[in-house]
């Protein structure tokens, strides 16, 4: 038996999810021009798809997991449970008004147009706020209705922002935050799940790996134990002897967030050659 991955076939999402396959240890080299092809090395068939459609097809179990951005997924409300943050293709979907309108908050929507490709979480947003406004749903260019007329508002995924900007536009509400998911159907029998969690198991270590980072360092004796204190590790830190009498040198790993914190901390406490790898893979 193997375990059916619909991806996206081209797009913003494609790229990232092939790599999370590639870092997995997953080789499905032999046939990304295809609809569908077989991994080499590990139980899994991929299916390559528009990613509108994935949602829709894990629903019905022709896939049994897909990587789909959670927008999709929310909009689409299919009946899929979620398996995984995927922590890429992160943005977010938003409201945006022209940037000379004074907006102060949603009242300004009441009895306004609002284009959107995002239907259904738009009016999720509208009734929960009480405005009543006319949806137009417009499925791509969405940032061009207001200068054409067709709308006074928009609703649209932003990420770094400059299409709205270029577009005079200015985001007023956030809706929705979204990312990279792994979904899976509702009617997993035992062997689907055994080989979801080999995957997982995988999937968790690379991300694992990905944020965090191995330090090296080198530090005098009498500064180790206040050294030490500042390093978690993944059990304690590695201390080994230097050639040099008098210094040690000490290993561990440092999650990104606390990254430039902690290293700032060494130094200040004597620490030095600091040297930080990144990690390809944790398992804990
Ligand atoms: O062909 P297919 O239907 O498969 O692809 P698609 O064209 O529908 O989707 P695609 O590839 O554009 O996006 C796939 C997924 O990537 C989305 O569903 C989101 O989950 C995620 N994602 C992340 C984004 C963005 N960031 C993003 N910035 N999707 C679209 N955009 C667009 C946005 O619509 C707007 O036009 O980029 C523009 C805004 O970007 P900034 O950087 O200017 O703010
Ligand atoms: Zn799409």
């Amino acid at each position: 038996m193997k375990l059916k991955l619909a991806i996206q076939k081209s797009g913003r999402l494609h790229e990232d999810s092939m790599k999370l396959l590639q870092e997995c240890g997953i080789d499905i080299s032999n046939g990304v021009n295809k609809l569908k092809t077989e991994a080499v090395n590990f139980p899994l068939e991929v299916f390559f798809l528009r990613d509108d459609d994935i949602p829709q097809y894990v629903e019905d179990a022709v896939a049994d997991i897909g990587i789909v951005g959670e927008n999709v997924v929310y909009e689409k409300n299919k009946s899929v449970e979620v398996v995984d943050m995927l922590g890429f293709a992160r943005c977010r979907l938003s409201l945006a008004v022209a940037r000379g309108d004074h907006y102060e908050d949603v009242q300004f929507l009441e009895g306004k147009r609002i284009a959107t490709s995002y239907p259904s979480l738009v009016r999720q947003f509208l009734e929960k706020n009480h405005i009543n406004a006319e949806i137009h749903e417009i499925s791509g260019s969405v940032e061009i209705a207001p200068g054409i007329g067709l709308s006074d508002a928009i609703c649209d995924l932003v990420s770094s922002g400059s299409t709205l900007l270029t577009n005079g536009l200015k985001e007023v509400e956030t809706i929705l935050q979204s990312q990279a998911i792994l979904i899976r159907h509702r009617k997993f029998n035992s062997e689907q799940q055994r080989l979801l969690d080999k995957l997982l198991f995988r999937i968790r270590a690379v991300k694992k790996a990905g944020n965090n980072k191995y330090v090296l360092l080198n530090a005098p004796n009498a500064k180790l134990k206040e050294i030490i204190g500042l390093l978690p590790g993944m059990k304690s830190p590695t201390v080994l002897p230097l050639a040099e009498e008098g210094w040690s040198s000490v290993h561990s790993v440092l999650s990104e967030d606390e990254f430039w914190d902690k290293i700032e901390q060494l130094k200040a406490a004597g620490a030095q050659g600091i040297l930080v790898v990144p990690i390809e893979k944790m398992v804990i």
